[in-house]
């Protein structure tokens, strides 16, 4: 049968500070992602974008929690939204905005299966909560609200909590930890690939590992890519850059490989921010990953 996907925008931008990344879905529509995937023989379907609410961006948050209800409501639509596609037999791609969106996505997939594993592509840990976080941006939160952490607002999409059990992630690209992250990550056990692995193991022995951990323990896996996990060189279009990351090259062989384990079961593509990319350079990259995750070959 052919493999059907379905797209979903979020232009959100008020997980985070900076402008623009609410342009991130357009901006990958425009480097021609359906073209390309249809020429893989997929079925693609795009479903458009999510509404996003208003919010005062200069409202001080007495909580830490920036923004926190129109985060919230568009994580709730985002999460039925992928629930329903889901149900359809279809693979949910879903298009950035910033990483909080991860909370519907995940929220939408993890009720699918027992056992839902997580890869989360990331110079980040994305794992504070309003406690540990020194920026009260939720994309820094996301996957702390997924293991349960955080604001019950957000903990509580869907309708149940957690959506992920710890030793069910992998996060691959870390380079920028806060210490609330780094003792959670410590005290959860959670898997990481930092960048020193990267550089000792070689990507190709990080992602065999990875795959053959994930398959051992999940029934399914969601693939969380925030852009800024490739060097900033590759991807200058984001807006929390930090030097010494995945080359373009080295993501290429991870989709590869994710391609070939046949793994993921949904995926988001995150964090583009058009406003400060070079000709759109960073979405093309997007699209390019996307194009190996679905299996295009050169010969
Ligand atoms: B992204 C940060 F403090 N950790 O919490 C924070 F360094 O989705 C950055 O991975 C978070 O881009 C980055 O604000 C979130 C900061
Ligand atoms: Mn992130
Ligand atoms: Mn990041
Ligand atoms: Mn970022």
């Amino acid at each position: 049968m052919k493999k059907s996907i379905a797209i979903i925008g979020v232009p959100m931008d008020l997980g985070q500070m900076r402008r623009g990344v609410d342009m991130g879905p357009s901006a990958i529509r425009y480097a021609g992602v359906v073209e390309r995937l249809e020429n893989l023989n997929l079925e693609i379907e795009d479903l458009g974008d999510i509404e996003i609410g208003s919010a005062d961006r200069n409202a001080n948050s007495e909580n830490n929690l920036k923004n926190l209800k129109a985060v919230a409501d568009a994580n709730v639509l985002l999460a039925s939204k992928v629930d329903g596609v889901f149900r359809e037999g279809k693979f949910p791609l879903i298009f950035g905005g910033d990483h909080s969106i991860a909370i519907g996505s995940i929220a939408g997939v993890a009720k699918h299966f027992n056992n839902l594993g997580v890869i989360w592509y990331d110079a980040h840990g994305d794992l504070n909560t309003a406690e540990t976080s020194p920026s009260g941006n939720i994309h820094g939160m996301s996957l702390a609200v997924s293991l349960g952490l955080g604001d019950q607002s957000l903990t509580s999409i869907g309708g149940y909590a957690p959506k992920i059990k710890p030793e069910n992630i992998v996060i691959i690209g870390a380079r920028s930890l806060d210490e609330g992250e780094r003792k959670l990550i410590k005290e959860k056990g959670i898997k990481v690939y930092t960048m020193h692995e990267i550089d000792r193991l070689g990507m190709t022995a990080v992602m065999d590992e990875a795959i053959h951990y994930l398959k051992e323990r999940t029934d399914g896996v969601h693939l969380s890519l925030d852009l800024d996990g490739l060097d900033p060189h590759d991807a200058p279009g984001v807006g929390t850059p930090v030097n010494g990351g995945i080359s373009y090259r080295e993501s290429h062989l991870a989709m590869e490989m994710l391609e070939e384990s046949k793994l993921i079961t949904s995926a988001e593509f995150v964090e583009v921010n058009p406003i400060l990319d070079e000709r759109n350079k960073t979405a093309e990259v997007a699209v390019a990953l996307m194009g190996s995750l679905f299996g295009e070959k050169l010969l």
